[in-house]
């Protein structure tokens, strides 16, 4: 068939990946063992077992336990180096990588530590896999203003690796009000600033997260459709909405592909594109993503998959120099 082989074959860009959720269970056992980090999991198959979702909560959960095993710079580097070598086969040119250094901070692993490793990953996919690679600093919901602002001073000696910040955790009950003063001193240091808003929560939250936090993108967003004012705001502004439909099915935001309203978002003009969110678990690389999507969703045809990669480098953070030659 001509349409996978589009998906797969055509350019693209990847905006709303998080590098711990490229963690394969293969590497956690690895890494488990060379750390000495006892996991609650007995074998690769068990831990695989344990991914049945009910909601983003049932995700994070286990998300964090296997991030637990990342001690070493050069753990950090073997996850993003795999990720990069799975995104450089899926044709993805340019990948904006989320992390969630409190994630590692918080059980001791030093902030350099995290952002050395993914660096150096980041830097051979340049020279060895031409593909382009940057950064994101996601700060975590659930914890405290205070504990984000403390994660953004101790990332300062390391602000020219990072291109912005990010919001991601829990979303209900921790709208994005709550780091309206973080978010201001990123934008002030010169950070892009990016949020997850609208995945699980209302479109109230994602109403905030662009006139609290001033956000140039908004990760997942899918909600937005219940609030027509604020589709045609998103639509007006080219707003690009991060969206992750693989993610979506297995954290049960729609209970089948074939009733995701990315069909919808394009047909609004939304500035959408696909992304994978956490790979490793939640069943595909972005390819996979598009490809299944594609199969599930026939009104999406070749006209939708030029537009989802054009929105990908349109809504990318390189120079409108680099934009003009992918687009
Ligand atoms: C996440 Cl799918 C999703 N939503 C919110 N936070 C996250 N962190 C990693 N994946
Ligand atoms: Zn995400």
């Amino acid at each position: 068939e001509r349409l996978p082989a589009l998906l797969r074959l055509m350019p693209k860009a990847e905006l709303h990946i998080h590098i711990e959720g490229s963690l394969e269970p293969e590497l956690i056992f690895k890494l488990a063992q060379r750390n000495g980090v006892t996991l609650p999991y007995a074998s690769v198959e068990a831990l695989r077992a344990a991914y049945a979702f009910t909601d983003l909560q049932s995700f994070l959960d286990i998300y964090y336990a296997g991030a637990s095993v990342l001690l070493k710079e050069a753990d950090f580097f073997e996850m993003a180096w795999a990720y990069l070598e799975r995104a450089a086969a899926d044709n993805v040119v340019h990948a904006e990588i989320f992390f969630d250094p409190q994630t590692h901070t918080e059980r001791g692993v030093p902030f350099e530590t995290v952002i050395l490793g993914l660096d150096h990953a980041v830097h051979r996919a340049h020279t060895e896999l031409g593909v382009s690679a940057r950064l994101i600093l996601c700060f975590l919901r659930h914890l405290s203003e205070e504990d984000a602002f403390k994660t953004l001073e101790a990332a300062l000696p390391w602000r020219h690796h990072f291109i912005g910040v990010g919001l991601d955790s829990s979303e209900m009950g921790f709208p994005p009000a709550k780091f309206e003063r973080v978010f201001a001193r990123a934008r002030e240091l010169g950070f892009h600033i990016v949020a997850h808003a609208g995945e699980e929560g209302p479109p109230a939250y994602i109403t905030e997260a662009l006139d609290l936090l001033h956000t140039e993108r908004i990760d997942h967003g899918v909600r937005c459709l219940e609030d027509a004012g604020l589709v045609a705001r998103l639509a007006a502004s080219r707003m690009p909405l991060t969206v992750c439909p693989l993610s979506n099915l297995k954290l049960c935001v729609f209970k089948t592909l074939a009733e995701h309203n990315l069909p919808a978002l394009l047909d609004v003009g939304l500035c959408a594109m696909v992304n994978s969110d956490d790979p490793a678990y939640f069943g595909g690389y972005l390819n996979q993503n598009f490809v299944e999507t594609f199969a599930a969703l026939p009104q999406l045809g070749a006209r939708q998959a030029w537009q989802l990669a054009a929105n990908s480098f349109e809504a990318s953070f390189v120079s409108d120099e680099q934009k003009a030659h992918w687009l």
